[in-house]
């Protein structure tokens, strides 16, 4: 019941099982993973595919003739394995050029070095076909609020997006971006931190329908928001172009904790969110393998954010089917439906005094997730 199949369109970044565990106080615990293997293995565990930044797969310095050759051998492994690329995106956080920001540096050439390799990460997605481009401005922001005018960053960040996808169109690639927003870490404040902020900001651009977002549970999460909201926000604007699942403790730094294992009830309601609305994009796993993990602990990570996910589907079609859960919930409806039409003075009594029955309902959710029903 709980085997992943190709069909549940399970995918994972090369760099979320690939990641070697380093961390601000310590060094790498796990030797690299080469992308051959981790497509081979991951198809092995029933996922439907693989994503990646440009740089997962070609170092930053690789020769045309290198990049040429390292995407074919990928090819190959995709092929072989039964494995398909739906997402890629592009690294404009990791080389220390982008330590001031990629789209927002402060420096024009570092705008336009920035925005060519978008592009050639683009170039990148299409020879793989992908269909969607992620952004990730983990950069984009700033610790010094004097050394930079917001609304210059602002600017600089819409040109760079503005740029992309003319780039798209120009060569009538069947590709679209999702903007990936983050509250803090790596820069001290990022620029458009949530999803309601980066929605406002689609709405500047010069390409709108072109770009929608790719909420992350944890970066909602870091900015003590309610991802389900954030999630539904963008479902309600036809936005949820991809979604980053994870998750995350409230208040703490980035920790990309397996999907589902740390709140399982707000885990529960993102997957009902998600199954409900008919969202039919892929379910990208972006976490890491906790640090104290060997290679076999790499593995059980993503079998188990599969299972997972498989696991709360399953509490879903229970939530859908269980006679007492459905009974409360039609005498919610009732309560709303029945009794005084309007709210005057006849009838305030009665709408101060009524109940709502979420206590009842609360408590029958959490014993379908305890496994009591
Ligand atoms: C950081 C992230 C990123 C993005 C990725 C774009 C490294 O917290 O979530 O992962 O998801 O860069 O897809
Ligand atoms: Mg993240
Ligand atoms: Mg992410
Ligand atoms: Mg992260």
């Amino acid at each position: 019941k709980l085997a992943p199949q190709k069909d549940d369109h399970f995918t994972f970044g090369l760099w979320t099982v690939g990641n070697r565990g380093r961390d601000p106080f310590g060094d790498a615990v796990r030797d690299t993973l080469a992308p051959t293997t981790i497509v081979r293995e991951l198809s092995k565990l029933g996922a439907y595919g693989i994503t990646l930044h440009d740089n997962d797969l070609i170092p930053m310095e690789a020769t045309s003739a290198e990049r040429d050759r390292i995407v074919n051998e990928f090819r190959k492994a995709l092929d072989e394995f039964g494995m398909v690329v739906p997402m890629v995106t592009v690294n404009l956080f990791y080389d220390p050029i982008f330590k001031d920001g990629a789209f927002t540096s402060s420096a024009p050439a570092v705008r336009r070095f920035a925005i060519d390799k978008a592009k050639r990460a683009i170039d990148l997605g299409q020879e793989l076909g992908a269909h969607i481009f992620v952004v990730w401005g983990g950069r984009e922001g700033a610790e010094v609020d004097g050394a930079k005018d917001p609304r210059d960053a602002l600017a600089w960040y819409r040109e760079g997006i503005n740029t992309l996808t003319e780039h798209i169109r120009s060569r009538r690639y069947d590709m679209r971006i999702a903007l990936e927003p983050k509250p803090n870490e790596p820069r001290g404040d990022i620029y458009l931190p949530t999803v309601g902020s980066m929605l406002s900001f689609i709405g500047t651009l010069d390409d709108a329908e072109l770009v929608g977002v790719n909420p992350e549970i944890a970066h909602a999460k870091m900015a003590g928001l309610n991802p389900v909201h954030e999630i539904a926000q963008a479902i309600d604007q036809n936005k949820l172009f991809h979604i980053d699942l994870n998750d995350q403790r409230i208040a703490r730094f980035d920790q990309d904790l397996r999907f589902g294992s740390d709140d399982i009830k707000g885990a529960f309601y993102i997957v009902k969110l998600l199954e409900d609305s008919g969202y039919d994009g892929p379910l990208h796993f972006d976490a890491h393998p906790y640090r104290t993990e060997d290679a076999e602990g790499v593995w059980e990570f993503a079998r188990g954010s599969m299972r997972s996910y498989l696991g709360y589907r399953e509490k879903v079609r229970q939530f859908h089917t269980d006679a007492e859960i459905s009974g409360v919930l039609a005498r919610i409806r009732e309560l709303n439906e029945t009794g005084p039409a309007v709210v005057d003075s006849s009838s305030l009594a009665y709408w101060r005094e009524r109940g709502y029955a979420y206590e009842k309902l609360d408590q029958l959710v959490t014993e379908l997730l305890l496994g009591l029903r």
